[in-house]
């Protein structure tokens, strides 16, 4: 395949800061994400579970690249918090969150991550910085002001990312959250996930900038529009903005262009674009996984036969997970008051 000479640079650069090991691991993650997302479609489809299932396949990489940035592996007052979405399995995957826990916490087991309670949208992982994902879109934005300002009067080397979705940047708590974020100088990167649709309704039809980044200069914060299914990009991008964040610098925002290739949630007919526009994503040149596993192999750090495995054994993975999920209980009633605030 040919790769544009920045993509070949950033992969380069890429190869240098983390080796190869960790960017095979991101590409073997990714693969993680689309199995598991695939199979909870499938056991969604046989009456496995109830509620609704927001799917991320095709954007796999905002998730990965922005993960593999900062430090979701670390101890207490030392990890990257995190707060996700109503379509959030990548983020929590790429936020080291088990999938056998996933999987028990989507069919509501006692074993999930949430001990049942959350399922589908509300994969929290705190061992992980990761503060779950949310039924409410731009629910996240407010919460990680208050995430920003304990980091900076606790004095920690932390930051928060924030993913949430073009849509959500017309909630006016986008607008209060950013603006409190950059006057606060708070440590807090802002990647708005433009899958380019907010539930059937196209870009065009709910912003008149070209961009959505370009809106960090009303609040005096820097902005960057960029290729979200470029790993490499979403990785260098979101390096920047965490040793800015870490430095003092305040937060940044980052809108990462993507694009859903699934319908919204379980009940889209999906009358508001055509099955050749979602091909057109699906392709090689287009699909984030197809993208990083061409540079892998062309720079000879991955065999095809590898690339294979990796799809067989993320399968492998998710399959398993089912059976921990089968062989869980259900929470016990008794424990129904368990996890209430009040
Ligand atoms: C505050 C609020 N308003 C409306 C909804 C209904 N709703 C759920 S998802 C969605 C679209 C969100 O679009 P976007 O932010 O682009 O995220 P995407 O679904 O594309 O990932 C809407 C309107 C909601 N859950 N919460
Ligand atoms: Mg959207």
């Amino acid at each position: 395949m040919m790769h544009p000479p920045d993509t070949l640079r950033r992969f380069g650069d890429m190869l240098e800061h983390i080796g190869p090991d960790r960017m095979r691991k991101m590409l073997r993650t990714m693969h993680d994400i689309r199995a598991f997302e695939q199979t909870l479609e499938d056991l969604y489809n046989a009456g496995k579970t109830f509620g609704t299932l927001h799917l991320s396949i095709g954007q796999e990489a905002v998730a990965v690249g922005a993960a593999m940035a900062v430090r979701y592996d670390r101890p207490d007052d030392e990890v990257d918090y995190m707060f996700s979405t109503h379509r959030g399995h990548g983020h929590a995957i790429g936020w080291g969150a088990s999938i056998d826990a996933m999987m028990a916490e989507f069919l509501g087991k006692e074993t999930g991550l949430c001990k049942g309670r959350g399922g589908s949208m509300h994969m929290a992982d705190p061992a992980h910085g990761n503060f779950g994902g949310n039924g409410i879109v731009g629910g996240g934005l407010p919460m990680s002001v208050g995430v920003g300002l304990s980091i900076k009067i606790r004095k920690t080397q932390q930051l928060c990312v924030v993913f949430f979705g073009d849509g959500a940047s017309n909630e006016g708590a986008f607008h209060e959250a950013l603006n409190m974020a950059a006057l606060w100088k708070l440590p807090v990167i802002y990647i708005c996930e433009n899958n380019q649709y907010a539930l059937s309704t196209p870009n065009n039809k709910t912003f008149t900038t070209a961009t959505l980044s370009e809106r960090a200069a009303a609040y005096g914060m820097p902005g960057a529009t960029i290729d979200g299914n470029e790993l490499g990009l979403m990785f260098e991008t979101v390096r920047a903005a965490a040793e800015r964040a870490r430095g003092g610098g305040g937060p940044t925002l980052i809108e990462a262009k993507t694009y859903r290739v699934k319908g919204h949630s379980r009940s889209d007919r999906q009358s508001y674009r055509s099955r050749d526009e979602i091909k057109s994503w699906q392709t090689d040149e287009r699909d984030p996984i197809a993208r990083f596993t061409a540079l892998l192999v062309d720079h000879g750090l991955l065999s095809d036969a590898q690339a294979d495995a990796y799809a067989n054994e993320a399968a492998g993975t998710v399959t398993r997970s089912i059976d921990f999920a089968d062989a869980s209980p259900i929470p016990p009633l008794s424990s129904i008051q368990d996890g209430l605030y009040a």
